[in-house]
């Protein structure tokens, strides 16, 4: 359970940082997560945290993002330092940190991989994956059948985001980084369906 005091930090820091409709999206995939994590037992408090706070970092500019990966000495690829669409996923874990010090492995993983996701992930780092994905003020005419998936079986919805993204990011000739080609490969084998 997280205070009052702690829950209202977030909130009152996310509302001056995010644009309207970016704050908005945030506390609506913190409601999705919920929902998944209750579907399928996983930790609700930290599929909460982690999906209100993973677009911490997603008004900053390139050069903004690129000041907190010198800051924070971030391990990154030179894709993720072109790109403010993967790099704030990178730098998002340092800032909910060190701004709430939130030392949660599994959180502060499920963050680092909301945009790319990644072979094998843990439950809570599948559900902020979907409910970023698919939360109902998601523009996307697929988001609604992906979110009607997710509560069906969370895999084939992380597999089906993952074939959307790429086939999207093609369409648009945008170059698609390895770790959501090798989260494609991992979940679209059938036999790593779990659920
Ligand atoms: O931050 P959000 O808009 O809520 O969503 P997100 O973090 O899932 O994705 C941000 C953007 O990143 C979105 O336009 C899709 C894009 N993206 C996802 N995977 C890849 C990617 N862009 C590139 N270049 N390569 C990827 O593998
Ligand atoms: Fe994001
Ligand atoms: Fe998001």
């Amino acid at each position: 359970m997280i205070s009052a005091e702690k829950y209202i930090s977030f909130i009152e820091y996310l509302s001056s940082h995010l644009s309207k409709n970016r704050f908005y999206h945030s506390v609506s995939v913190e409601k999705e997560c919920r929902l998944l994590a209750h579907r399928y037992g996983a930790d609700d408090c930290a599929c909460c945290i982690a999906g209100l706070l993973h677009d911490v970092t997603r008004g900053l500019s390139l050069d903004e993002q690129l000041t907190l990966v010198n800051r924070y000495d971030i391990i990154t690829d030179d894709f993720q330092r072109s790109s403010a669409n993967l790099l704030h996923a990178v730098t998002a874990p340092a800032v909910v940190q060190e701004l709430f010090s939130i030392n949660d492995a599994d959180i502060l993983d499920a963050i680092r991989y909301h945009t790319t996701g990644k072979p094998d992930m843990s439950l809570i780092c599948k559900i902020i994956f979907i409910a970023d994905f698919c939360e109902p003020t998601r523009q996307y005419s697929f988001s609604h059948e992906v979110r009607k998936l997710a509560h069906e079986s969370i895999d084939k919805a992380v597999t089906t985001a993952l074939d959307l993204t790429i086939t999207h990011l093609h369409e648009k000739n945008v170059p698609i980084h390895e770790d959501t080609l090798n989260a494609f490969a991992f979940y679209s084998k059938e036999k790593n369906l779990k659920i």
